[in-house]
């Protein structure tokens, strides 16, 4: 298929500094590796605003909203026109927020067709500035396309002007939600908190835990996770590095313990990407500011390269 691998190095709605650097130390890991990946293609860059990390933070349960917010607008129009040309996006991010853009692109350039969202990570990301525990935008992708406030697990009380940025972001590409609930499921999901569990239990979103993984095989978990799709047209895989064990994943703002081996990851999305639907991945959150060798990168390239791969050899 026609690849086109985009890049956004934005990291303001990560918690801590330094994910804007995850693209490079992949392709730092991928030299390391003496591989040609990076040559193979011509990579476009989606404008960041990371400019906005040095005027400092006014908005204490969106932070960085007015940046986040550009950002999000600018990976939408790339991803939409690049969707409108029938390419398949290879998205390299850093902060997992700009999902959001990804997943409105995907659905404006072909709003007929039911989308449906495989998200491996350890966490939900279906918090809202009503319900977030940390400000933390990237925390936050999956409330935005469903388009929910999530007010009967309501804990703050956001401003105005937060509200106000945060209407326009739900808003982008169109007011209808660009998924459902029930056209989502987790992968290794295993950091979450009260206001998101009220959200997975209400939809009964589908969870596949790591222990699943481990027990059941990777191809028992891709089945699982595409049949529960069966009524989308596309589907969108995001992959946030955080999924893999805190072990390998220092070198990622939030690591969790209990996540998945690179192994599982690798044969994982190589299995999911040759389902015909999927139409885009995404590679999200790597920093190696908290690394001591490039160890997640490397992880997460291995994860990147075999992944292209299997799209490439399956069509
Ligand atoms: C937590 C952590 N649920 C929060 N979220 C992370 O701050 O909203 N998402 N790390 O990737
Ligand atoms: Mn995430
Ligand atoms: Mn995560
Ligand atoms: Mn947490």
């Amino acid at each position: 298929r026609n690849i086109k691998l985009v890049e956004v190095r934005s990291e303001l709605a990560a918690g801590t500094r330094g994910a804007s650097m995850g693209i490079d130390a992949l392709k730092v890991a991928s030299l390391d590796k003496k591989s040609t990946f990076f040559t193979k293609f011509d990579p476009i860059n989606v404008p960041d605003a990371n400019q906005y990390l040095w005027k400092g933070n006014r908005f204490p349960h969106a932070k960085y909203i007015d940046g986040v917010h550009q950002v999000i607008e600018n990976v939408y129009t790339a991803i939409k026109s690049l969707r409108v040309e029938k390419k398949f996006p290879i998205v390299l991010a850093g902060d997992h927020s700009t999902a959001a853009g990804t997943i409105m692109g995907i659905k404006a350039a072909d709003p007929e067709k039911r989308l449906g969202v495989i998200w491996i990570d350890a966490h939900a990301d279906l918090h809202t500035p009503y319900t977030t525990p940390s400000g933390n935008m990237h925390g936050m992708p999956l409330a935005m396309c469903l388009s929910t406030d999530n007010l009967e697990a309501k804990v703050n009380e956001p401003s105005e002007e937060e509200i106000s940025y945060w209407e326009r972001i739900k808003n982008t590409g169109g007011e209808d939600p660009k998924i459902l609930p029930q056209d989502i499921v987790f992968i290794s999901l295993r950091d979450t908190e009260n206001p998101e569990d009220h959200l997975i239990k209400k939809h009964n979103i589908m969870t596949i835990t790591t222990d699943e993984v481990h027990a059941t095989g990777v191809k028992e978990v891709a089945k699982k996770a595409l049949n529960r799709l069966s009524d989308c047209e596309q589907i969108y895989i995001s992959f946030d590095v955080d999924s893999m064990d805190s072990a390998i994943s220092m070198g990622t703002g939030t690591p969790v313990a209990n996540g998945i081996t690179v192994e599982e990851a690798i044969s994982l999305n190589v299995e999911l990407i040759k389902d015909k639907r999927v139409c885009c991945w995404e590679i999200v959150e790597v920093n190696p500011t908290l690394d001591t060798e490039n160890l997640m990168a490397e992880n997460a390239f291995d994860v990147l390269e075999a992944t292209t791969q299997s799209l490439v050899h399956n069509f």
